[in-house]
């Protein structure tokens, strides 16, 4: 069997005792290359002042990093330019945040020609190839370019939008038929799918596509079901591949951690409050300003509870290179000021913010400590967060996740989780006193049915998954 490269933005590189990092996806694709052996490569996070030089390789077992250098005027058009200000808000339904500028397209462009360069000489003819998200769409139709006939595929970690959406983008046919040159197409889940056969039938360059069974697309079961397309004069398969979490190990970090110093010491300050916990990435898609919206109407809505509640918001900061996400740094934390202004009393503050990154296992614990989980995207691929709570639940106590319909972990965790409508200030409102009240047994009933799935379905599984589909190519007699 051939090897496996990897190719992502960003490389999470082992500690020096060659351990990778925590996070599932590191360790799921670490595990698929160490059994394999490989190359994982991308951007090294560093910038130059002139021209990059050659890529500093580091060897770690069977696996090589390549990592690339980038400079300034590279990182500016290629990841804060088009990928970060246009490819996603656009992705994300955000026409009203993108900002097209010609010269970020090129850069775009010009560093996945650059990605594809440095790769060309490190294929061997068995290897397949595995690249991942937005950042590097264009990159088999460069490899292609060059020669490369190895079996390559794409997993895209964000949702794809709606042909109407999709279409305003300046060179939205150009990033569409670039992806015909993959073999395999994973989406995060069966409506991206359908997004994306849809605008390749309004672009008319999808000449054929038939579902898994050789009729129509089947839209609902989101399991992986794929479909074969032959569009823009190739034959490629695309399909559902819904990303999931180390459930197990997340599990057991989580009931390991609940005595530890700083959950512990969490716990106490809470003084037998109800927490409320909503964990993201500083990132528009979130939803973080409807979700503080709905909990301070919760407070208005049932003033009993006002003192026996409190809501923790974590939001590190993130590209905070790109305008929109400055400003909304600024704006969050304004808005949890007036918050805690309005609701808060001499003995409660209503919302605590933190600003920072928090490692996993402190985060687990919080998970674990919380009565409610709100996970309420406007838009979001999958959302990890989502699963990570599920799995972090105690099964005699579990808390309640309540999530917005708009992430694409709703498709699996129907059923368990109460949703709602993030742009509906008072439906979130009400289903976060639905959490809170929620009796003991509807709690476990519901939590048994999504932890159930995720650990059917675990990013070990997800990543054997694409990989045989990949390897195994596909039977389009
Ligand atoms: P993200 O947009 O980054 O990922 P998400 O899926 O929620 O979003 O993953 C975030 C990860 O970062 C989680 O593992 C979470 O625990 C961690 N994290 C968040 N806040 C943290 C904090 N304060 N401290 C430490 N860790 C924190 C993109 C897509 C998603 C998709 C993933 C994976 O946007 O939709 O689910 O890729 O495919």
């Amino acid at each position: 069997m051939g090897r496996l490269i990897v190719v992502s933005n960003r490389v999470p590189v082992p500690d020096r005792n060659g351990n990778p990092p925590a996070g599932g996806l590191a360790v799921a694709v670490h595990a698929a290359l160490q059994s394999d052996g490989g190359i994982w490569m991308g951007w090294s996070g560093e910038t130059t002042e002139g021209e990059p030089g050659p890529p500093t390789v580091r060897q770690e077992g069977n696996i090589s990093y390549v990592l690339s250098d980038l400079s300034q005027t590279d990182v500016d058009e290629y990841y804060n330019g088009f990928a970060n200000r246009v490819l996603w808000p656009i992705f994300h339904l955000r026409l009203d945040l993108a900002e097209y500028a010609r010269r970020e397209m090129a850069g775009y462009f010009r560093v996945n020609r650059l990605f594809a360069e440095r790769l060309v000489p490190m294929i061997q003819p068995d290897d397949v190839i595995w690249v991942h998200d937005y950042h590097l769409i264009p990159l088999a139709d460069e490899l292609r370019k060059r020669g490369v006939t190895n079996r390559i595929g794409f997993f895209l970690h964000i949702p794809w939008p709606p042909a109407d959406i999709m279409f305003a983008m300046p060179i939205y046919d150009t990033i569409l038929r670039s992806l015909a040159s993959y073999d395999l197409i994973g989406f995060q889940t069966d409506y991206d799918l359908e997004n994306f056969i849809g605008c390749l039938r309004r672009e008319g360059c999808g000449d054929q596509i038939r579902g898994p069974d050789g009729g129509d697309i089947a839209v609902g079961n989101n399991t992986g079901a794929g479909s074969w397309i032959r569009a823009c004069g190739r034959d490629f398969a695309a399909a559902a591949f819904p990303i999931g979490i180390d459930t197990a190990r997340f599990a057991s970090l989580a009931a390991r951690v609940t005595a530890r110093g700083q959950v512990r010491d969490m716990r106490r300050s809470l003084e037998g409050r109800a927490l409320i916990i909503g964990v993201d990435r500083l990132d528009y898609s979130k939803g973080i300003a409807q979700r503080i919206d709905a909990y301070e109407r919760f407070l208005q809505n049932n003033p009993d509870d006002r003192e026996r509640v409190t809501m923790l918001q974590v939001a590190p900061k993130s590209r905070s290179d790109v305008p929109e996400y400055r400003a909304m740094q600024d704006a969050i934390a304004t808005q949890c000021g007036q918050v805690n202004g309005r609701h808060g009393t001499i003995n409660w503050v209503p919302i605590r913010y933190v600003n920072r990154s928090l490692s996993r296992a402190i985060l687990a614990g919080l998970y674990r400590e919380a009565r409610v989980g709100l996970v309420t995207p406007l838009r979001d691929g999958m959302n990890l967060v989502a699963k990570e709570f599920v799995a972090a639940q105690d099964p005699e106590d579990p808390g309640v996740l309540v999530l917005s319909r708009f992430a694409g972990a709703a498709r699996e965790l129907a059923g368990g989780a109460v949703f709602c409508n993030p742009y509906d200030t008072d439906q979130t409102a009400s289903a976060i006193a639905q959490a809170l009240s929620m009796p003991l047994a509807e709690r476990q009933e519901r939590w048994q049915r999504m932890m159930g799935r995720l650990l059917d379905y675990d990013i070990t599984h997800w990543c054997r998954d694409f990989m045989t589909a990949l390897r195994q190519g596909t039977d389009r007699a």
